[in-house]
């Protein structure tokens, strides 16, 4: 099997320290056991030496304990020195795993001098969502076909095994195997065609304190077994669903649950039969309860056939309308899964208010990993700081510290149902993520869900210490903190978002999706451009707590990043910098340009400190990234020279 370590790629170095060549075992269980052979496989690849594994207390050594009462929270660990020796103690096996994760990365950094560390995970579900497909396609996946799938056959090697270690080594704890648009085969996921081979899955995941979720079919008893409805109230649907579940459990019994994409994009859901979705969530969840398992629904649900000659009708407010009466009417094994912005993952939205509007409903944030709108791992986006400041979003739902973060971890409201998700951007390319740096976003999307603490640059500068080494660490970490706010200057202006070509969604095409049925419009023209969603345009900004919806709907206050996602502005009005709104999009269009150039010529001067492939494949996709944001600049410039008539008072050259 061809495939990169990334980050756990123990290249050989000094340890000279005696106490790491060995390994007490004080604890029993197989988490543990992965727990001992990640150390093993990590101390011989630096070392060349197998560590000595004893299995009961010895001296000088590293010593793994197990301890229920640890006051740390759940799956937390402690390490410290003792002596000579080194403690890992983790509350569960899942601490201990992790917490041997931790201090490999210490040993790997250089950081051991960081002892004591004492740590347990921020967010209860620390959640990756695959989108593939069993025919082995990856639906927005950019880094090659499905590690998990080839011709409708489940897969079982090598490459899965380092997959799981991978996500075991940033603490994921829940992965959902399988696409949300879940096609004609996959709705067999959760019948005997695929149970004993998923169930291997389950197993392998099991041992890295993973749970194994499907993304399934709400009309899986249409499909399967020939009913004429899937209505949720429909006593007989609800008896094919616990029939299954009851099942899956038999064959699986560590199963986490499904995921659910209902009544979005064509997928079929409780609507058709004048159903809620607390209906559709609530039967499936009853179904699952028995067993320990969850139901994640997700609220991406909108109009998709919209008219574009209507303004009045706004995609940004269709979760949370569709949700909002919902409130505390889910099943206490259902959670709400939210993408973070209220459109679809767009360079820059505001955070969603289903955020600050529910209350009673345990929520988990979506992200995606995967660049489908910001550069498809062919241009460099490092995705951390706009996490960063989703997480910190003040909601003001119970007053001033209601953050998102405080919500999706469960302190607000108290769920325990909750946490993060994330589209995941890896596929089958020797490298896992098509552009080697695009592993920046994977990684440090566990190590954020795991300690929202941290700050997006130790976490580039950790993920290419590991990676990479401390040589380059400067550098890259420049490159990857500026990679988005170049990426949003050469793209959309101010939150306008969806220029992109249509249904690929890499490239511009200013009026890609203007006229189409989407509900995904800019509404330029000759004088201004941008949506008026305060409460003289479409109303949005009221679904936001104050003082958020006042901010939000004043065109003085409103943040300027987010101004043309909230308001029709004017091309000759003038923004807070000083410059008019015409001048400003032409002058980030440039900049953009000059600052990709910049980040290849930083680039190229470590080019003797990176591996000769990384360095050539990075290199290939800097060169595309620049031609896309010539491109970019070239075509919107010229799209609003033309509509606007007002020339570049710089004089630089836009097209005509
Ligand atoms: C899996 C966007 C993407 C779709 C995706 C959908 C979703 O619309 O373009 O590919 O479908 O989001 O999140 O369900």
């Amino acid at each position: 099997m061809d495939f990169s370590n990334c980050w756990l790629d123990y290249r050989p170095m000094e340890i000279k320290e005696q106490a790491l060549s060995a390994l007490s075992v004080l604890c029993e269980g197989e988490i543990i056991e992965s727990a001992v052979k990640e150390y093993q496989l990590a101390l011989s690849r630096m070392t060349g030496r197998e560590p000595e594994v004893f299995r009961e207390k010895t001296n000088r050594c590293v010593a793994l304990y197990l301890e229920p009462l640890l006051p740390i929270g759940k799956d937390g660990y402690e390490i410290k020195k003792e002596k000579d020796s080194y403690h890992i103690t983790g509350q569960s096996e899942s601490g201990v795993l992790y917490g041997v994760f931790h201090f490999l990365r210490l040993i790997r950094t250089g950081h051991m001098d960081e002892l004591p560390v004492s740590n347990a995970p921020e967010m209860p579900l620390r959640m990756m969502n695959h989108w593939d497909n069993m025919d082995g396609t990856i639906e927005r996946g950019y880094s090659g076909n499905s590690f998990f799938y080839e011709n409708y056959e489940i897969l079982y090697n090598e490459r899965i095994e380092q997959y799981v270690r991978l996500m075991a080594s940033i603490g994921i704890n829940a992965i959902v195997i399988n696409n949300v648009n879940v096609h004609q085969r996959e709705t067999y996921l959760i019948t005997d065609t695929y149970l004993e081979q998923v169930k291997q899955y389950a197993a392998l995941f099991a041992r890295y304190g993973i749970q194994l979720f499907t993304s399934v079919n709400f009309a899986a008893p249409m499909e399967l077994s020939g009913f004429d409805n899937c209505d949720p109230l429909n006593d007989k649907v609800a008896q094919w669903w616990k029939d299954a579940v009851k099942h899956i459990y038999e064959v699986i019994p560590e199963f986490g649950g499904f995921l659910v994409k209902a009544d979005s994009e064509g997928r079929p859901g409780p609507f058709t039969y004048d159903r809620t979705h607390a209906d559709g969530a609530n039967m499936l969840a009853k179904a699952l309860a028995p067993y320990g398992g969850i139901v994640v629904w997700r609220c991406f649900v909108y109009n998709c056939g919209q008219d574009w000659r209507d303004k009045k009708t706004d995609r940004a407010r269709a979760a949370y309308d569709n949700f909002i009466a919902l409130d505390g009417q889910f099943e206490d094994n259902v959670i709400l899964q939210i993408k973070n912005g209220p459109m679809d993952f767009q360079v820059r939205e505001p955070v969603s208010p289903l955020f600050g509007g529910l209350k009673k409903t345990n929520m988990i944030l979506e992200v995606e990993i995967a660049q489908e709108y910001t550069g498809q791992q062919i241009d460099l986006c490092y995705l951390l700081p706009m996490w960063r400041e989703i997480l910190d979003f003040d909601t003001f739902s119970e007053g001033e510290g209601s953050t998102v973060r405080q919500i999706v971890k469960g302190a607000q409201y108290g769920q325990n149902c909750c946490g993060m998700a994330a589209v995941i951007n890896t596929g089958n390319d020797y490298n896992w993520t098509g552009n080697d740096l695009a592993a920046a976003n994977t990684y440090g999307y566990g190590r954020m869900a795991m300690n929202p603490s941290l700050t997006s640059e130790a976490i580039a500068k950790e993920w290419i210490e590991l990676t990479f080494g401390a040589a380059v660490a400067d550098d890259l970490t420049k490159i990857l903190m500026d990679s988005w706010p170049t990426y949003e200057k050469y793209t959309s202006p101010l939150g306008i978002g969806w220029m992109v070509t249509p249904h690929y969604h890499y490239g511009p095409d200013v009026d890609g999706y203007e006229y189409d049925r989407w509900g995904t419009y800019h509404r330029a023209d000759r004088n201004g451009l941008g949506i008026d969603r305060t409460p003289a345009g479409t109303g949005y900004t009221a679904q936001y707590n104050e003082p958020w919806s006042a901010i939000y709907a004043d065109r003085n206050l409103c943040p300027e990043e987010l101004l043309l996602f909230f308001h029709y502005v004017r091309y000759d009005e003038v923004l807070k910098s000083g410059k008019t709104l015409i001048q400003h999009i032409y002058d980030t269009h440039f900049e953009g340009v000059e600052e990709v150039e910049e980040m290849i010529e930083r680039f190229d001067g470590l080019q003797n400190k990176l591996p000769g492939d990384v360095y050539d494949r990075v290199r290939e996709r800097m060169e595309r990234q620049l031609e896309n944001a010539i491109e970019w600049r070239d075509r919107i410039n010229t799209y609003f020279y033309r509509k606007s008539g007002v020339p570049d008072e710089k004089g630089r050259k836009i097209y005509e």
